[in-house]
């Protein structure tokens, strides 16, 4: 980041995401403070110089009290499961939409002699549901199929009046399928890269869901801490530059797509276990087949691509010990 010494507010810092963010920020020279409920996160990982307070993101007194004399914010804090949100719908809409109008009014409020705070935060690829156009491009018009994928697409709608109404600078990143060391394999609705990378390691088979022709787009968590950290840069410039910024929503994926078949083979070649630990079982009910995103307006807007080659990607995932955070570039 071009400034060093800015104290900057995670919200879910303690989660898979936030804690390789949380690490890259303070190795950054920057100072952390993170608040996070601890529902699914975990306090052991994060960096010992961040400042942890506990709280929830929907209490707006909570994270007034956490946005003071901050000088930016990421906001990550959200019930990220899909299928968690589906169980719990009043309860995720809470974290996941009244969560962020919380952060984005606090932001709004926090420093009236400087103006509002910027914001960077999560949005994710389930807005835009089964995509009939490959590759889904910004111009893809949103079509979530969950209750996780409306939430996230309400919150950019507020994001966008939070910058035209109120003029908090804000970005919204929609991510892609994240994988990495740190990412929870417990559940079965858990990201299948964890979940094939933690039954090799365990000795045990892995399934495929159906002919395994089924592709996604995987980006590596160290590629999208340096968009949060490169979006987050830009937004401060601009602060400091007095140019105006507002509302900016952009894909965070590679552009390429990798077929579960693919992701299989290359982790039992990675981890010894070989072929023969791969089996095949029936699809899953209401699997989309392919997705993958167009990554120009990330790489226009803010200069970087998604780097990680898929291979050493998974190696680091591979590699690292339970629990611990590495990065592969
Ligand atoms: P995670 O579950 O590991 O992290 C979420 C963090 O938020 C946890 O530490 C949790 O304890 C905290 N949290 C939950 N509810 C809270 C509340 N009410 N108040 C305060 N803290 C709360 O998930 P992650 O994979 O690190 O995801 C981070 C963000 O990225 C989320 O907004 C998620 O929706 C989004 N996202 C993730 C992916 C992915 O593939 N991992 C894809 C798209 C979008
Ligand atoms: C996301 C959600 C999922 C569901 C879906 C709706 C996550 C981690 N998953 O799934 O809960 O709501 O969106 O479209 O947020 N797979 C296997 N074997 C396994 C596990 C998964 O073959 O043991 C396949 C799965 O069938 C799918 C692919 O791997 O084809 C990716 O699955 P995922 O759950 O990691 O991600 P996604 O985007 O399908």
């Amino acid at each position: 980041m071009e400034e060093r010494g800015k104290t900057i507010l995670v919200t879910g810092g303690c989660g898979f995401i936030g804690t390789h963010l949380c690490h890259a920020l303070v190795n950054a020279g920057q100072r952390v403070r993170i608040l996070d409920d601890l529902s699914s996160g975990k306090a052991a990982g994060i960096p010992e110089a961040a400042d942890l307070l506990i709280g929830d993101v929907a209490d707006p007194v909570a994270v007034a009290d956490a946005m003071a004399g901050v000088d930016g914010v990421v906001h990550l804090a959200a019930i990220a499961s899909v299928e968690l949100c589906n169980q719990s719908w009043v309860r995720s809409h809470r974290t996941n939409l009244t969560g962020t109008l919380t952060v984005m009014e606090a932001a709004r409020d926090a420093a009236p002699d400087a103006g509002p705070l910027p914001v960077v935060w999560a949005s994710s690829a389930a807005i835009y549901g089964a995509a009939r156009t490959l590759p889904i491009s910004e111009r893809t018009v949103p079509a979530p199929l969950s209750p996780y994928g409306a939430d996230k697409l309400a919150g950019e709608l507020h994001g966008s009046a939070a910058a035209d109404i109120f003029g908090v600078p804000n970005t919204a990143l929609r991510f892609f399928n994240v994988y990495g060391p740190g990412q929870d394999p417990k559940s079965p609705y858990s990201g299948v890269i964890s979940i094939f990378a933690d039954r090799l390691a365990a000795g045990q088979g892995i399934t495929i869901n159906g002919d395994g022709g089924q592709s996604r787009d995987f980006i590596y968590v160290g590629d999208v801490v340096r968009a949060l950290m490169t979006s987050l840069d830009r937004l401060m410039r601009r602060q400091r530059l007095e140019q105006p910024a507002g509302f900016d929503a952009m894909n965070v994926c590679t552009g390429r797509a990798v077929t579960v078949e693919v992701l299989a083979r290359t982790l039992a070649a990675l981890t010894g276990a070989g072929d023969s630990a791969i089996s095949y079982g029936p699809p899953r009910d209401g699997d989309i087949r392919d997705s993958v995103g167009d990554a120009s307006r990330m790489q226009r807007l803010l200069g970087i691509r998604a780097e990680t080659v898929f291979e050493d990607g998974l190696r680091a995932l591979v590699e690292a010990r339970p629990g611990q955070v590495a990065s592969a570039g």
